[in-house]
């Protein structure tokens, strides 16, 4: 039985806020780094024995409300390719809890391709069903850096590999800070900023903007300005959802925004945040020790660029 892998990614000009919930087209684009560190290992065996979906995670049956997410993503899967069956699906993650990184992305790519194996479907398609399962996993199926077309119905919103000079340097930093669960899941977050922020249209306005500036300093392999767009674009996603009065951020988290503030004086390297309050950090290799000492009492791991999703 046929293994397959994707990697986690994390946004440099995040996702926030859908325009179809069904679809999940979202209101901007966005664009990411794809982790080596972190992967789901994932494999799908149809069988006609079944009489409903099974979902293993890590050694054990998943929970009921997981299983019906993987199993919708199945219905779907069913829906477009004419599949009669259904599924026995297992599932490895390698991706520690306490990272705060979305296991969703990996998961979902992962299952896109285990799922459509003997369908030989192409990337672009691969990206638009992996997006049915979460929206950040259309980015996760590809290596490198990932541009996710915000589009505008199910053919125009998928992700492809943002055309540039491999740039092996620069690298991303995981702060391990917290294993609690996330306060509150990100698509109710989404959806509430989406309805409620009075700063929901200024965020869709500048991240484009934010885009723009993120793809040349891509191209210019110019850390400053990508560190500096890509906290600032991380920011006012964060500042979108305090307006509807929620946020992420725990004590540890500002020990780190306020460590890498002043570590900013000398030296290039930047935060990221998503939905928790783990901090992920932009340098390149040169800085790498440097910011490394900055950070002792925390745990980290280091990652360069990973892998798009593939068959082991
Ligand atoms: C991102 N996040 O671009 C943003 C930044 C969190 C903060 O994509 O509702 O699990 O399944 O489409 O992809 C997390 O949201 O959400 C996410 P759904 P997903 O990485």
């Amino acid at each position: 039985m046929t293994w397959v892998r994707a990697h986690t990614n994390i946004a440099l000009i995040k996702y926030w806020g859908k325009k179809d919930e069904a679809l999940k087209l979202p209101y901007n684009s966005s664009l990411s780094m794809t982790l080596a560190a972190f992967y789901t290992d994932t494999k799908v065996e149809y069988s006609a024995a079944l009489t409903e979906d099974q979902f293993f995670l890590d050694g054990i049956e998943a929970s009921e409300q997981e299983r019906l997410r993987v199993s919708a993503f199945l219905d779907e899967v069913r829906r477009r390719y004419g599949i009669k069956h259904y599924a026995r699906v297992t599932s490895i993650n390698h991706v520690p809890k306490a990272a705060g990184l979305a296991s969703s992305a990996s998961a979902f790519a992962a299952l896109a391709l285990a799922s459509t194996i003997d369908l030989n479907l192409d990337s672009e398609e691969l990206s638009r069903l992996a997006r049915q399962g979460s929206g950040s996993a259309s980015r996760s199926i590809y290596g490198g850096f990932v541009l996710w077309e915000k589009g505008s119905d199910d053919k125009s919103s998928y992700a492809y590999p943002v055309k540039m000079e491999a740039w092996p340097d620069l690298v991303m930093i995981a702060c391990l800070l917290n294993e609690n669960k996330k306060a509150f899941a990100s698509s109710s977050a989404m959806k509430e900023t989406v309805n409620d922020s009075v700063y929901y249209p200024a965020w869709v306005k500048q991240s484009e903007k934010d885009l723009d500036a993120l793809l040349k300093a891509l191209q210019d392999h110019n850390i400053e300005d990508l560190g500096r767009i890509a906290q600032g674009n991380a920011l006012r996603m964060h500042a979108s959802l305090l307006a509807v009065n929620k946020w992420y951020f725990e004590p540890e988290t500002i020990e780190i925004m306020n460590r890498v503030r002043s570590l900013q004086k000398d030296i290039p390297v930047y935060f990221t945040m998503d939905a928790g309050p783990n901090v992920k950090l932009i340098t390149t290799k040169k800085y790498l020790d440097t910011v490394l000492e900055h950070l002792n009492g925390i745990k980290t791991i280091v990652s360069e660029q990973g892998p798009g999703v593939h068959i082991l």
